[in-house]
């Protein structure tokens, strides 16, 4: 299928592990995997195509030293937008992470370096992040003249709450280590430096669950938190009724029965 052909992409790489799990990578570390018009459009092409091209997982991954700088800078100060070409930049932005966060494929992100700006919309739209001591996250738009486009309204502001991300871009605060963690911005943090082989433990994990349960937990829920309490309610009963009667899931549910499935138990 042509949506998992690294070949036929210009700025991510895209590579194949067992299970249906890729992990998808930004590529041009020597501009800090900055988000020009190009690696959005394949972004959208490829998590437009990810369910239907058999991926069960992405891990999602920036090459170098820095997860991503965010919007090209460069590239938006050359082009000299006028506002109707700029909302429509952004109009794809949202293409793309909406894509990805509704689009129900789960997506692990490994960041190390800076997660900035559009770095920290896209890697806001993944479902999972992991990240290093150095991580760091940050809005600088307030120092650059600008304003977010890419959904760090909408997405930072679910993580964080609304007052911190305002700080963040308003002040160009700096988020990083476990405080980050403690904040929402980030689920895990390795120890090591090891945020690509946790995310990849994770994704690994993550791709052996049933597809269409991993559908639900990467769409429904994102679906049902736009929704108000009583249609989520009703929404869920919906999706639940679907993904809890799958004949799919009988093996496992016949597991537990038998005592052959693993049981929950506390961390050692
Ligand atoms: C870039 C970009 C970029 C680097 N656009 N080219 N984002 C920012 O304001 C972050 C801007 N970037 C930085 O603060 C730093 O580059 C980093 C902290 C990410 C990395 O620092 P460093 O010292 O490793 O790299 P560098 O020397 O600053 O940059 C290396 C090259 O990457 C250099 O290009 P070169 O051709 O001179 O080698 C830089 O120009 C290039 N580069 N970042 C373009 N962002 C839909 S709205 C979204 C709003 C936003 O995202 S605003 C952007 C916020």
């Amino acid at each position: 299928n042509d949506v998992v052909n690294s070949d036929s992409y210009e700025r991510l790489t895209i590579s194949e592990r067992d299970n249906g799990l890729y992990v998808v990578s930004l590529n041009r570390p020597e501009k800090r995997n900055a988000l020009d018009v190009v690696t959005i459009e394949e972004l959208i092409r490829f998590f437009s195509g990810a369910r239907m091209a058999g991926v069960r997982a992405v891990l999602l991954a920036g090459e170098g030293d820095h997860f991503c700088a965010g919007l090209d800078l460069v590239e938006h100060w050359k082009a000299d937008r006028s506002p109707d070409d700029f909302m429509h930049v952004c109009l794809r932005w949202h293409e793309a992470f909406n894509k990805m966060e509704y689009g129900g494929v789960p997506i692990i992100a490994a960041l190390q370096g800076a997660v900035v700006g559009g770095g920290l919309e896209l890697a806001s739209a993944a479902h999972v992040r992991v990240i290093d001591p150095g991580t760091y996250f940050a809005l600088p738009e307030g120092q650059r003249g600008i304003f977010t486009g890419g959904g760090a309204t909408i997405r930072v502001s679910d993580m964080i709450g609304k007052y911190r991300m305002i700080d963040m871009i308003l002040t160009g605060r700096v988020y990083q280590g476990q405080e980050a963690v403690d904040l929402g911005l980030a689920q895990y943090i390795t120890e090591d430096g090891g945020s690509f082989a946790k995310a990849m433990e994770l994704a690994d994990k993550v791709a052996q669950n049933l597809p269409l349960t991993n559908f639900a937990i990467c769409s429904a829920v994102s679906h049902m938190n736009n929704m108000s309490g009583m249609d989520a309610a009703y929404a869920e009963a919906f999706v639940g009724g679907i993904v809890n009667t799958q004949p799919a899931a009988r093996e496992r549910l016949e597991a537990f029965a038998n005592k052959t499935a693993a049981r929950v138990r506390p961390n050692s």
